[in-house]
């Protein structure tokens, strides 16, 4: 089931600034050649903070601080084909694998040929569902996650949570194969040495914050592409707002220090989503109580628009 999703209309009307809030539509069905919008509300998986079940609409509601044209992409969006599929309604308090079952669902259902789908989270643990539906639906699967932690973690107590997706992913999703999963933004005292050499072992890559500082984003996003894309029919980006250094990103569940900048984070996404076979994208927890500014929800949904941005720049 889903509930429609809710704008603010602009507080003002000038007819030569169309608002990015205007440019959007809402739909029930996924739109063919288009970035589609899908809110997943569940927070029920968190290992640490909760707050990331209001990410969907903290996201929205600062979708409404932004204009049409970026001067340093050269990008418009006057005419970009945006729909929102609305929100996945969970029962409040319902368990993860009831939750999880029904967002690969929904998931499933909102994809669309030669579109991009936009997760909005939710928690991390929400893009197990998601890569299971991606999995199943779009063939063979490539997988680039930017991320403070490796979410590598088994099950606990027998169920997921935000500390396990990835992991889990590579073992219950066939066509995701770990030599086409890259992982970015690792830093700081912040994974155990048994998971880093877990993640070699298998052959996942990995970059670490530090790689992204001293290469530079577009450059990792370009190698993060080539490994995932190889031998894929689609790939999937994971964005855990984390992986922001928490001078700029406070409001997630794990804020931590010596994190990328959100102009390296937004520079990496909008890299990545230039590309064909990126069908699908998630930003997860983002929790708006945890940072009373709102500046995160700012940076969550200004990587939304180079999302949207990275979609439009395709040829
Ligand atoms: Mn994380």
């Amino acid at each position: 089931m889903r509930k429609a999703a809710e704008y603010a209309s602009p507080s003002y009307h000038d007819p030569n600034d169309r608002r990015l809030v205007q440019i959007v539509k809402g739909a029930v069905r996924p739109q063919p050649r288009a970035v589609n919008v899908l809110g997943v509300p569940f927070d029920g998986a968190v290992l640490g903070r909760k707050g990331a079940a209001a990410g969907p609409a903290g996201i929205r509601q600062a979708l409404g601080g932004f204009s049409n044209y970026n001067p340093e992409l050269g990008v418009g969006l006057e005419s970009a084909r945006v729909f929102d599929l609305g929100d996945v309604v969970l029962a409040k308090g319902e368990g993860v694998l009831r939750a999880h079952s029904e967002i690969e669902s929904e998931v499933a259902v909102s994809l669309a040929p030669g579109s991009l789908l936009v997760l909005l989270g939710g928690d991390n643990s929400v893009s197990l569902p998601a890569l299971r539906a991606s999995g199943r639906k779009l063939g063979k699967l490539g997988l680039i996650v930017v991320d403070s932690h490796l979410d590598l973690r088994g099950k606990i107590k027998g169920k997921p949570t935000s500390g396990s997706s990835y992991g889990l992913a590579i073992e219950t999703v066939p066509s995701l194969a770990p030599r086409r999963v890259v992982e970015v933004g690792a830093h700081g005292f912040l994974n155990s040495r048994r998971y880093f050499d877990r993640a070699k072992e298998q052959g996942i890559s990995l970059r670490t914050a530090q790689d992204v500082r001293r290469e530079g984003a577009e450059s990792i996003a370009k190698e993060a592409y080539e490994r995932a894309s190889r031998g894929a029919d689609a790939v999937y980006l994971s964005v855990d707002m984390d992986a922001v250094d928490l001078g700029q990103v406070s409001g997630v569940s794990a804020p931590s220090a010596g994190g990328l900048s959100s102009d390296e984070l937004l520079r990496f996404v909008y890299e990545v989503a230039r590309k064909d076979k990126v069908e699908v994208a998630d930003i997860v927890e983002l929790a708006p109580s945890l940072d009373p500014t709102g500046g995160s929800q700012r940076v969550a949904a200004t990587v939304l628009t180079y999302l949207i941005a990275g979609f439009n720049s395709r040829k």
